[in-house]
């Protein structure tokens, strides 16, 4: 049979069984009758180009304007759990008429119990994954919040908690691929996953419990082992700070007052002078931050020194809290923070240096913290992602892309890039590992964004050239609000940006990777 005529003929057969259409791949409408044990799929519906979705954490009136697509959304396992309450793990895929060929699942936030709208924005730079084709499931992870970002009462509930530990991103992962394979009549050619904070600690979990379910991972800020940080910042940090905060007419501490704005000025000058121009430029940011050994002591006021000095106990105090936590032994229980240009943010999350009520509300009136005692509670084992074996994840050719904020005040970069270099130990030493893990500092970032930073970059197109072309990232260009106009390299550790001593400060190109 000649090419036309079998052209003919399989045209005919389409023109001849017209209600054959609605089982072609492709119908979004026709999800709604996909079946999977356990699965019930809630809506199938097919979005024109030009819809709006609110952007997550950012001030109203902020939106996502998404390309055409399908929106399937459904609920696998819905059940009756503790004290009645119905749980189930709920999700929303959005598969774009635009395809790319690739997959793509966004990590949660906070205690997740939402179903943020499935865009991918995290390390997309300016570009979301679904504005560039992917198909981009998200899920609550098996329970609704019924107060924000931070409701954590559905842990009373064994398996709600075990879904929020690892248990539900997998599922939803699994079945997202096979509705996609289904829509667009093929499977997704390459899976990455992205998250920051909550998605962060998700991306290692499944780097670390399923280490073939995706290839390529980025891994942001991750709330990783959060007793101990929460140890760090609701009782450590606190404690330092209220051992010379002014008190009270009950004799409490009053934390917002331990440390001045003029306490701070002359505390991030003298910071900034020492260590911001290691990185060969005075630019508000410390691109360098493993070479800045700052040492609060030298703003000690000497005997009989009143003006431009910190007494010796807010030194210690800053130095305490900023050094993180320690058993009476000297044990460091976990990672101290860096001296970065954010830390006395009074904007978004409270820096360091600034401190006060957190996010979870008003902290501790203590002085003192038994870290002896503290610590023993603090090892969460089914949600702390820690675990440093991912030679299958490596094998299988997979990538994973770590980044922090320098200047994070919630979780330490320094405990994340503890984590990266343990794995790197444990997976076959920093060379070997290079060729398929990075860890990116984040100057002047807080958490997840924000702070006096370039807080915008675009690892995920890195990431997806490493993983498809075999293309190592050599560097990222980050820009962002708080710097109009200017764009650094972002470089893999053990590089930092570097000026060349020459050109415009402003632009990239004049800084290398070194
Ligand atoms: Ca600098």
């Amino acid at each position: 049979m000649n090419t036309r005529l079998l052209s003919a003929v399989i045209g005919s057969i389409f023109l001849l069984a017209p209600c054959a259409r609605s089982q072609q791949p492709g119908s979004c409408a026709d999800l709604s009758n996909f079946k999977a044990p356990g699965v019930e799929i809630t809506k199938a519906v097919s979005i024109a180009d030009g819809s709006k979705e609110p952007i997550p954490f950012a001030p109203p009136g902020q939106w996502f304007v998404l390309p055409a697509y399908c929106r399937v959304e459904g609920v696998i396992n819905r059940r009756k759990g503790a004290g009645g309450e119905e749980f189930g793990i709920q999700f929303a895929l959005a598969m774009p008429d635009q395809w790319n060929g690739d997959f793509l699942m966004q990590g949660g936030a906070g205690g997740n119990g939402i179903v943020y709208p499935p865009v991918g924005a995290t390390a997309a730079g300016d570009k979301p994954a679904l504005m560039r084709g992917y198909a981009v499931v998200s899920t609550d992870t098996g329970h609704k919040s019924h107060n924000g970002a931070f409701d954590f009462s559905f842990e009373k509930d064994q398996q709600a908690s075990l879904d929020f530990a690892y248990q539900a991103n997998v599922q939803v992962a699994a079945l997202a691929k096979q509705i996609i394979a289904q829509h667009y009549g093929k499977p997704a050619a390459w899976s990455y996953f992205t998250g920051c904070s909550t998605g962060g600690r998700e991306g290692m979990v499944l780097s670390q419990r399923y280490p073939t379910e995706f290839d390529g991972i980025i891994v942001g800020d991750p709330a990783m082992r959060t007793g101990f940080s929460n140890l760090a910042i609701s009782l450590w940090i606190p404690a330092a700070f209220n051992q010379i905060a002014p008190k009270d007419s009950n004799g409490k501490p009053i934390i917002t007052q331990a440390i001045t704005d003029d306490d701070r000025k002359l505390f991030m000058d003298a910071m900034m002078k020492q260590c911001d121009a290691i990185d060969g430029l005075a630019d508000g940011m410390i691109s360098d931050p493993l070479d800045c050994h700052f040492d609060p002591a030298v703003l000690a006021c000497k005997a009989g020194q009143t003006d431009s000095c910190l007494a010796p106990a807010k030194v210690a105090a800053i130095k305490k809290a900023i050094g993180g936590p320690k058993t009476s032994e000297g044990v460091q229980v976990y990672s101290g923070f860096l001296y970065d240009a954010g830390i006395a943010a009074t904007t978004g999350i409270r820096g360091i240096l600034v401190p006060g009520p957190g996010i979870f509300g008003p902290v501790t009136t203590a002085t003192e913290v038994d870290v002896d005692s503290e610590a023993l509670n603090d090892v969460q084992p089914l949600i702390d992602s820690t675990s440093t074996n991912l030679s299958t994840f490596a094998n299988h050719g997979g990538k994973l892309i770590f980044y922090h904020g320098d200047s994070d005040p919630w979780f330490s970069p320094l405990d994340t890039f503890d984590y990266f270099r343990h794995m790197a130990a444990t997976n076959g030493g920093p060379d070997s590992v290079s060729q398929w893990s990075q860890f990116y500092f984040v100057p002047g970032m807080s958490h997840c964004g924000g702070g006096p930073s370039l807080d915008q970059f675009d690892l995920l197109g890195a990431l997806s050239n490493w993983v498809e072309k075999g293309i190592a990232p050599q560097s990222v260009s980050a820009t962002g609000k708080a710097f109009p106009g200017r764009s650094r390299p972002l470089c893999p550790y053990p590089k930092h940006a570097q000026y060349k001593g020459q050109g415009n400060t402003e632009d990239a190109a004049n800084f290398e990777c070194r």
